[in-house]
């Protein structure tokens, strides 16, 4: 038996709050979830480096599944805590918020989970080791189901287990996460690898050793030139062709806001622009992107005229001529960031803005002055662009004429509600599921558009025939808020919009291509959180059950293999039969309104966006014409409640 004083019965409710609502802390349960306590880890020693106290981390998936993190820096202090009265280890490991009030780090971001990620990893693993190496000494302390600790301390310090070499120092962590908790426990190399070299990316000279020992491989991350290999890395997997050798790469430091940006030019027609702060990326862009676009768009602008480039006297480039095909990475570190947006990942900050421009003011020039050539190939560029635009500005404005002109919706099935925010619109796969959606929905506010068969793919279609597209047609109809430059959500007609496919490979298909158009063409409908899909349940089970006294036949819906796995493990009931739906088609409209319709029933997922460079890289594969890793995308997608782009 543990003994508890006063002060840890206190913690261990704060850690039983964390279990109770995982989600709130870590996003999800699901594989993304449970990959999270990874990062919030390392983030810790992150901040070990960034303080420049921590050259190394080191990464291992143990063989028993654990996984152990370690790193060079100080070593968290066991100091008994001049509030707490305990070690200060226990404090950070114990008690939620503890974050923030240690590490002197300036650029600790307050908002998010940063630094009460320790107590939160603890709080859902079955088994958490910290060892620190300190003062010549190496302190364990061990924790089990969820942060109840196991260690006696002696004389109410954590006891040292052995000695070390005094100039030895850092922190090691291992931890085994809970398998009440998480819907899998099985960490995948794959992920694990992939963040690891983003993380390298943006914290350059620190290595990362990343070990598998179920595979008995190593890895090592490494970048000695940041973010500037960062977009050599995202141009190679994406396959672009570049037209100037070396990414561009500026760095410096205005009124206390550290500047670092990358760029590079490819043949590609869209921008793909990451922006981070505080290593944080703010998917949701913000000041330090308008900053870096509008002292883009004039410096360009300012070398065009200087150069005789336009030739109309009044002309200049228009912004998106002078970004079509870049690839920019900017990262800032401030110290006081405000995240805000839907989704807390847009920097607020106005004077960001102002030290993007003036870094950009600067060292751009600076390097535009040195590098006259490529110079020249980026306003060549931006002229190809100026110049198809013109032309097809004419087709787009007669396309969207027609498409104000006529009424292309004869098959959406409006609501009778005219309020936004109360109405819903279903885009469903095929006109026969449709038509029972149509059937079984509420028609005051649930409006439904059935699709017909394949959706356009957008990425590798010309604009103009995006524009004549029937589906798509339908679509920037029925929302009534444009598409591209003229887009204004304040003209959504609807508060949600659910993507209803089947719940198999061809359906996660379709739901992609449509995700696709929205994110190339509305990205703020993602943005803002208007997007959804829908899902529809994968099992009916029937069990008897016990009801006012008697026994019944009764049924239930489940959602995933997880839930059925869940259901036969510990709902303790008999299985008496098992139905799997292939389709939405084999739902009747009253199962239909139940599982997917009844919004006190149904499962909705949002989308979101939560890494820009993996939703750019995802867009570009899964709708290149490289076939087998798109499959197993769209498999692994398929099976996972929540999305991500
Ligand atoms: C906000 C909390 C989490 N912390 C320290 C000092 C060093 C240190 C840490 C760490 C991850 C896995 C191995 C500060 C900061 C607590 O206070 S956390 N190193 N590494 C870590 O967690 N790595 C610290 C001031 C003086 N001495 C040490």
């Amino acid at each position: 038996m543990e003994q508890y004083n006063g002060s840890q019965i206190i913690v261990l409710e704060g850690l039983e709050a964390v279990r109770k609502r995982p989600g709130m802390y870590i996003g999800s349960t699901s594989s993304r979830g449970l990959h999270h306590l990874i990062w919030e880890i390392i983030d810790n020693g992150i901040d070990e480096h960034l303080a420049g106290f921590c050259t190394q981390i080191d990464v291992v998936l143990e063989k028993d599944g654990a996984i152990t993190i370690q790193d060079n820096g100080r070593g968290i202090p066991v100091d008994i805590h001049p509030t707490k009265k305990i070690p200060t280890e226990r404090v950070i490991y114990t008690i939620l918020h503890a974050g923030g009030k240690f590490g002197n780090s300036v650029y600790k971001v307050s908002g998010g989970l940063h630094g009460v990620g320790a107590s939160v990893v603890n709080a859902l693993s079955s088994k958490l080791i910290v060892e620190i190496k300190r003062n010549g000494l190496i302190y364990r302390d061990e924790y089990k189901n969820g942060g109840k600790p196991v260690t006696k301390l002696e004389k109410g310090l954590l006891p040292a287990v052995s000695k070390c070499n005094k100039s030895d120092t850092g922190t090691k962590v291992t931890f085994y996460p809970d398998s009440e908790i998480f819907e899998t426990v099985d960490f995948k190399p794959e992920i694990i690898k992939k963040k690891l070299q983003e993380i390298a990316f943006l914290n350059k000279k620190l290595k990362i050793n990343f070990t598998n020992k179920k595979t008995n491989e190593s890895f090592t991350y490494y970048e000695e030139d940041g973010i500037k290999s960062y977009i050599t890395y995202i141009n190679k997997e994406k396959e672009a062709e570049v037209i100037h050798d070396e990414p561009i790469y500026i760095e410096g430091v205005s009124s206390d806001i550290e500047v670092e940006i990358a760029l590079q030019y490819t043949k590609s027609f869209s921008e793909n622009i990451n922006s981070f702060c505080n290593r944080i990326n703010t998917v949701e862009g913000g000041t330090l992107v308008t900053g870096f676009k509008s002292a883009l768009t004039k410096i360009l602008n300012q070398y065009a005229k200087e150069l005789g480039i336009l030739k109309g006297k009044n002309e200049s480039f228009d912004g998106k001529d002078i970004r079509n095909g870049i690839v920019a990475i900017i990262s800032i570190k401030h110290p006081d960031p405000q995240f805000e947006g839907q989704t807390k990942t847009k920097l607020g900050n106005t004077d960001a803005k102002q030290a993007v421009e003036d870094v950009m003011n600067n060292q751009l020039q600076l390097y535009f002055d040195k590098n006259v050539e490529i110079l020249k190939t980026i306003l060549d560029n931006s002229l190809k662009s100026f110049n198809v635009r013109k032309s097809s500005d004419k087709a787009r404005d007669a396309a969207i004429k027609q498409l104000n002109d006529v009424d292309t919706n004869s098959k959406l099935a409006a609501c009778s509600s005219k309020k936004a925010k109360e109405c819903e619109i279903y885009i469903v796969e095929g006109d026969s599921a449709g038509g029972t959606v149509k059937a079984a929905r509420n028609k005051t506010y649930q409006a439904v558009l059935p699709l017909r068969g394949k959706i356009l793919n957008v990425e590798k279609a010309p604009l103009e025939k995006i524009l004549v597209n029937n589906e798509i047609k339908s679509m920037i109809a029925a929302f009534g808020c444009g598409i591209g430059d003229s887009f204004d959500i304040s003209k959504l007609k609807y508060d949600k919009i659910i993507i209803l496919t089947d719940a198999d490979v061809d359906g996660a298909h379709i739901s992609t291509l449509l995700l696709t158009f929205f994110y190339r063409f509305m990205p703020e409908l993602i943005q803002e959180g208007k997007v959804y899909r829908g899902l529809p349940p994968l099992y009916k089970v029937e069990y008897n059950d016990t009801v006012k006294g008697k026994s019944k036949k009764v049924s239930k819906y489940l959602f995933n293999d997880y839930e059925l796995e869940k259901f036969r493990k510990t709902s303790g009931k008999k299985i008496l039969s098992l139905q799997r739906y292939k389709g939405l088609g084999e739902m009747d409209a009253s199962q239909l309104e139940e599982t997917t319709l009844d919004p006190k029933s149904r499962k909705l997922a949002q989308i979101s966006i939560s890494d820009t460079v993996e939703a750019d890289e995802i867009t570009t594969m899964l709708m290149s014409n490289n076939v087998p890793p798109r499959r197993e995308f769209i498999m692994s997608e398929a099976q996972y409640a929540t999305v991500d782009i």
